[in-house]
């Protein structure tokens, strides 16, 4: 057990011993009851693992839903997180300071666009984005204000705020939360067709999509889907809007999920495969899942349609973020973690078929990179995939159901092909010997 003191640093100090079982009541009494977490309570994380309050070591394999590509508490990123923290924390906007145009240099050309808005959670990213696509429409496209239409997948998950949620067709994230926001058009997803009925509705600004679909079950689209959109956006002048918050930074082998097969560290020379994106959303794994950094990226035709006091946070770019974000990119790039990504997740998919040969329980694996899920045999309102969850738990494993019987593997990208197959013994293990 861990020393209160040494545990809650400070924040409270009282003499008896915190458990793992302190914790959870804690939060069950304290807390608001808008996640039901496995039962393991987290101390400490050093890069594909973690520790819990009892010091039993697991393999994250959820990555905080892909914040943590560069694996827990990375040196250079808690390096540049320090130095910064105690230099000049926050300055707002109000003034310049000495790290954001450094940082802004730096992300446009990394990822080859002539902008960025930094904002700070994905959901206010994708916020920006809605709001940037808008005023294009109207003061560019000519659509008359307040009839901007913006297509959307059946599936989506954009982040929880009300706009947002207006556009989800999960009832678990819009029920009772109305009413909602005007202007969206919903779509199925990886439906080329459907996409270029609804591009030629009147008044379409945009198109927001995930390029891979996390929170749904980690729906891949067809190969050229990506591509085929990004052209009939161009053809039907409505801007192709991709939220990479959670497939973006290396997760699916390749720098963003849009980039198709190349597997560069920065900006490609506009491969084949490159479905360029009008505004590119990034988040989680931009700061390397140490502080909250996002990011809204397009060229001088879209984002120059916002004007000074049109939009923008207390918090966005600031010293910390904009650091944070530099030493996080670095090591994507030094570290080759798309590439590890790519090969990494071949080898992982493979093993997992091999597993799903030999046993009745899992019914199918995909993804990409290391973005995957496997599906469980059994109904999506049933306990099985987590059931199976807390026994990989118990195994040395932390993984966590997306929706009912879809289980997300996501580990760190800094893993290890020793560790990964690791990985693949426990889940072999704790699938053969798992009892519904
Ligand atoms: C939760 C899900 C994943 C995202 C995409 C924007 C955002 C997210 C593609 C918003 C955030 C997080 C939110 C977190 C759990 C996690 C999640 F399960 F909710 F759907 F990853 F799949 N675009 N995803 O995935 O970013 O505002 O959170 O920084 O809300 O439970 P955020």
């Amino acid at each position: 057990m861990s020393d209160t003191k040494i545990q809650i640093k400070g924040m409270i100090t009282t003499e008896k011993k915190l458990t793992s079982s302190d914790l959870m009541q804690l939060e069950d009494k304290h807390g608001a009851h808008n996640y039901h977490p496995l039962p393991v309570v987290l101390a400490k994380g050093e890069g594909v693992y973690v520790w819990d309050v009892e010091g039993k070591q697991y393999f994250d394999f959820l990555s905080a839903y892909s914040a943590v590509n560069q694996g827990h508490c990375h040196p250079k990123i808690i390096g540049a997180m320090m130095d910064q923290a105690q230099t000049l924390t926050l300055t707002s906007r109000a003034f310049y300071n000495d790290t954001l145009g450094v940082y802004e240099k730096y992300v446009t050309e990394y990822f080859g666009f002539d902008k960025v808005l930094p904002m700070n959670t994905g959901a206010e990213a994708v916020e920006t984005a809605i709001k940037l696509c808008r005023k294009w429409a109207y003061e560019k496209k000519g659509i008359n204000e307040n009839d901007a239409k913006i297509i959307v997948c059946d599936g989506n998950f954009h982040g929880r705020t009300t706009t947002i949620i207006s556009f989800s067709n999960d009832p678990d994230a819009n029920k009772n939360f109305g009413p909602f926001t005007p202007g969206f058009i919903r779509i199925p997803y990886d439906d080329i067709d459907a996409l270029e009925k609804a591009l030629q509705t009147e008044n379409v600004a945009g198109f927001l999509v995930e390029p891979i679909q996390g929170e749904a079950g980690v729906y891949v689209p067809a190969t050229d889907f990506l591509a085929n959109a990004r052209g009939l956006c161009s053809k039907y002048n409505a801007l192709f809007i991709a939220d990479e918050v959670q497939t973006g930074i290396a997760r699916t082998g390749s720098l963003l999920a849009v980039c198709g097969n190349c597997t560069c560290e920065k900006k490609c020379e506009k491969q084949a495969t490159y479905a360029q994106p009008d505004i590119l959303i990034l988040g989680k794994a931009l700061s390397g899942g140490v502080y909250p950094v996002s990011a809204v990226l397009a060229n001088d035709e879209v984002m120059m349609v916002i004007k000074p006091g049109q939009h923008g946070s207390t918090f966005g770019g600031n010293p910390i973020a904009a650091r944070v974000a530099v030493a996080a990119l670095d090591v994507v790039a030094d570290e080759q973690l798309a590439l590890n990504a790519r090969r990494l997740g071949d080898l992982f998919r493979s093993e997992m078929e091999k597993i799903i040969a030999s046993n009745e329980l899992i019914l199918k694996v995909r993804g990409k990179g290391l973005l995957n899920a496997i599906i469980v045999n059994d109904t999506p309102d049933s306990q099985t995939a987590w059931n199976l969850c807390v026994a990989l738990k118990d195994n040395g494993l932390l993984a966590k159901p997306t929706h009912g019987n879809i289980i997300r593997f996501a580990p760190p990208l800094v893993i290890t092909e020793s560790q990964l197959m690791e990985c693949v013994a426990i889940i072999k293990k704790t699938i053969e010997n798992f009892k519904k």
